[in-house]
């Protein structure tokens, strides 16, 4: 534009970058395409602006009516670029939904599942809980007085030898056993109770298919007003046959420990070998299972209730070794291993289960 521009040739000349503008807006796919609109029509050096620069030179009388003209034009731009904008997010919402197909089959990707120790256990809560016990839990990190003490096996006692132990300091240890357990809970819960507590112990054993050096327990407690061997072999008869689901072949024997008189060990008989002898039984055909007995009045003494009142029974039922029978798993090890690939022979854990 040269000279004093001609009003007429202005409005023309906004009337074609009108229409320009709008068929570019319209057919632009990306907020860069309409950044690019917006700079050739609206900034600085931009067609729009270099009609309202040029308004000085346009005659006095039709300068407001050119002025308003562009102006108008101006924010029309502006609005159908921001219009188009949103128009070409909104198409990406869109393409994105209809991109899912619901009708596809999921990828299933393989999750884990409760260790089998830990279903057993539960299982075994829900058993105890059914015949009145409470699950109650105890330190892994014991003293030697709750471990050893106070369950009727004093410092130089040769029942220490049997339990291999891993020494903190002079009074603190590893629980060797759940028994730990029995003292305090007569402490906390007074007589009578019925209390059941699982967990893990710890032995400086030598490992072979049936030893660990960790290994789980679930300790059981019952103090009452006239309690007898009869419930005591009940209560073990109920358990085992409501985890095994079938029959199983036990045996009691004599077995001694410092905190039950008399005491027993029930075993049953291998389930990998069917009794005929294998690595896991120790080639004998019966697994050691549950060393059990009456309470020692010296431990009623020691949880502060009266032997001439009360009595019990208390077992401690090694539930690595139930685990192992009950899944049939012959080596131990496999149970601490945290090999999925194990642990799903056994099909404790299905790769494809949520
Ligand atoms: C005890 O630990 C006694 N506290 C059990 C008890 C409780 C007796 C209450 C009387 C009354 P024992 O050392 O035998 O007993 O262990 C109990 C069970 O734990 C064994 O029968 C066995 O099944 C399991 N067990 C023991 N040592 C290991 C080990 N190293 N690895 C795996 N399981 C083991």
């Amino acid at each position: 534009m040269t000279g004093q521009p001609n009003g007429e040739d202005l409005k023309q000349k906004l009337s074609e970058l009108d229409q320009q503008a709008t068929a570019e807006i319209a057919e632009a796919k990306s907020d860069a395409e309409l950044d690019q609109i917006r700079v050739k029509y609206l900034s600085k050096k931009g067609e729009v602006t270099a009609i309202l620069r040029s308004l000085g030179s346009v005659s006095p009388d039709i300068r407001p009516q050119i002025g308003a003209l562009a102006n108008d034009l101006r924010n029309k731009i502006e609005e159908a670029i921001e219009r188009r904008k949103s128009e070409i997010l909104q198409q990406k919402i869109e393409m994105e939904r209809y991109a899912f197909d619901p009708t596809v089959p999921p990828t299933r990707t393989a999750t884990g599942s409760l260790h089998p120790i830990t279903i057993v256990s539960r299982e075994l809560e829900d058993i105890f809980r059914g015949m009145g016990f409470t699950v109650v839990d105890g330190p892994e990190l014991e003293t030697d007085y709750y471990n050893f003490e106070a369950l009727n096996t004093p410092k130089e006692h040769p029942a220490r030898d049997m339990q291999d132990t891993y020494w903190v300091s002079d009074i603190l240890l590893l629980r060797t056993q759940t028994s730990a357990c029995q003292v305090r809970a007569m402490e906390k819960l007074g007589a009578p109770l019925r209390i059941i507590t699982p967990g893990r112990c710890f032995r400086n054993e030598d490992i072979d298919a049936s030893h660990e050096n960790t290994f789980f327990q679930l300790e059981g407690l019952l103090v009452d007003r006239d309690v007898s061997i009869a419930n005591l072999i009940y209560v073990m008869k109920t358990m085992l046959s409501e985890v095994f689901k079938s029959d199983v072949t036990v045996r009691l024997r004599p077995g001694y420990f410092p905190f039950v008189e008399p005491g027993f060990e029930l075993d049953i008989k291998c389930l990998i070998c069917s009794g005929e002898g294998c690595p896991t039984c120790g080639r004998s055909g019966w697994v050691e299972l549950v060393p059990c007995g009456m309470v020692h009045p010296n431990v009623l003494r020691y949880g502060g209730v009266d032997p001439e009142e009360f009595s019990g029974f208390a077992f401690g039922l090694g539930l690595t070794r139930l685990v192992m029978m009950k899944y049939g798993i012959s080596d131990i090890r496999v149970l601490n291993s945290g090999d999925l690939r194990s642990l799903s022979q056994f099909g404790i854990i299905d790769a494809q289960s949520s």
